[in-house]
């Protein structure tokens, strides 16, 4: 096991020792610090805190060098979703690789692809949900996995690789999946929560406490689900019929929101949130007020995937980090804390039977979901019904 040195205080105050967890929403900071301090070489066994999968890394400069990259440094750039990865797996792989983890980010697949869209970056690693791939392949965005350096990817359970996005994990690899649903505080909205009802047409009592996702395909395809309709349908009428709807509760809207709604659900100042199932669960971890439902009339499931955007410079350490990822233990410890579900099956054992046997993480066959399919025209009209529910 690796132990906190005294060669890098500097590091070990930003990571932490082992009786002073990071707090969930303290993470993402210390995550930019790490970042923005620039702090090189984590060789020499100096992180704090590390459990027991690390082994010393090379001293800097001595290892081999960093194959399959187009930069030779010991760098990699991730740009995930908030909230999305508990706080030791980032230090934990630095510490055992001596590879330097610059990880931001973002809450939308809109504001992802829009990034992606503006021109290079230096990301090595970015998280789409699996309906956005198409398009990321369409607009030549993403560049096949060096998939000689994931020996790992025997892990993935057969129906993430058998997949109609990515076939045989050529591009992709998943980071954890999960429904839409919604989050609840049973009480302030009661105990009975189980329609889409609940959100798309609020009690009067429960105004200004809701908030739906900012987020295209989740706010239009679940109220479609709520109007009856395909949760695919790109009719006008359908559309137009979403807009009224949403448009129509508006005053009794908190918001629309991606990021701020685990705080808001765990504070008591939401009750009612359009939500995602790992989110939900991470405010009930700080309230148990909070509850998480898919409702009666179906919803939506996803999956979260690593891709490397073309060109990234670093893709060789992005494999070997999502190498990394693929192992039963690590996806038990990001699956354990976000409490979203694993794509790797051989992880459940590792993970407490309350999350494993919960059918709110891992819902039965017979639960109505669906996994929503993209096309740049769908991608389009969407994209316009939101932007005239939001305007
Ligand atoms: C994590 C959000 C999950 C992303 N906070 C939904 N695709």
């Amino acid at each position: 096991m690796v132990r906190a040195g005294k060669e890098d205080p500097e590091l070990n105050m930003l990571v932490g020792p082992p009786d002073r967890p990071v707090g969930r929403r303290s993470f993402l900071r210390t995550a930019g610090l790490l970042a923005a301090a620039g702090v090189a070489g984590y060789a020499g066994g100096t992180v704090a805190g590390l459990g027991d999968d690390t082994k010393p890394a090379a001293a800097p400069g001595r290892g081999p060098l960093t194959v399959g990259n187009r930069r030779d440094e010991r760098l990699l750039n991730i740009y995930n979703w908030s909230d999305y990865i508990d706080d030791r797996t980032i230090p934990l792989y630095q510490a055992q690789s001596n590879i330097r983890i610059n990880y931001d980010v973002y809450s939308s697949n809109e504001d992802l692809l829009a990034r992606m869209r503006s021109g290079p970056t230096n990301y090595d690693i970015i998280v789409p949900t699996n309906n956005f791939i198409p398009t990321y392949l369409k607009l030549g965005l993403i560049e096949p996995l060096n998939t000689d350096l994931m020996p790992n990817l025997t892990n993935l359970d057969r129906e993430f690789v058998e997949t109609d996005y990515d076939p045989g994990n050529r591009y992709t690899v998943p980071w954890q999946w999960g429904t839409t649903g919604i989050g609840f505080n049973t009480s302030q909205a009661g105990d009975k929560v189980d329609s889409w009802a609940a959100v798309f047409e609020p009690p009067a009592a429960m105004g200004g406490r809701v908030t739906l996702l900012r987020e295209v395909t989740d706010l239009i395809g679940c109220a479609l689900i709520y109007l009856g309709r395909s949760p695919n349908s790109i009719k006008d009428s359908d559309l137009a019929d979403v807009v009224k709807l949403v448009r129509s509760i508006r005053p009794k809207l908190k918001g629309f929101t991606t990021d701020t709604y685990i705080d808001e659900l765990a504070a008591s100042e939401t009750w009612l949130a359009q939500g995602w199932s790992g989110d939900v669960f991470q405010a009930q971890d700080q309230n148990k007020d909070v509850s998480y439902v898919i409702p009666k009339e179906g919803s939506l499931r996803f999956v979260d995937v690593m891709a490397v955007p073309k060109g990234a410079p670093h893709p060789g350490n992005a494999a070997r980090f999502m190498n990394y990822v693929l192992l039963p233990k690590v996806q038990a410890r990001i699956s354990g804390y976000v409490s979203y579900g694993t794509p790797v099956s051989l992880a459940k054992p590792l993970l407490p039977p309350d999350q494993t046997k919960d059918p709110a993480i891992y819902p039965q066959a017979e639960t109505k979901l669906s996994i929503l399919t993209l096309t740049g025209q769908k991608l389009q009209k969407w994209q316009a019904a939101y932007d005239e529910i939001v305007k």
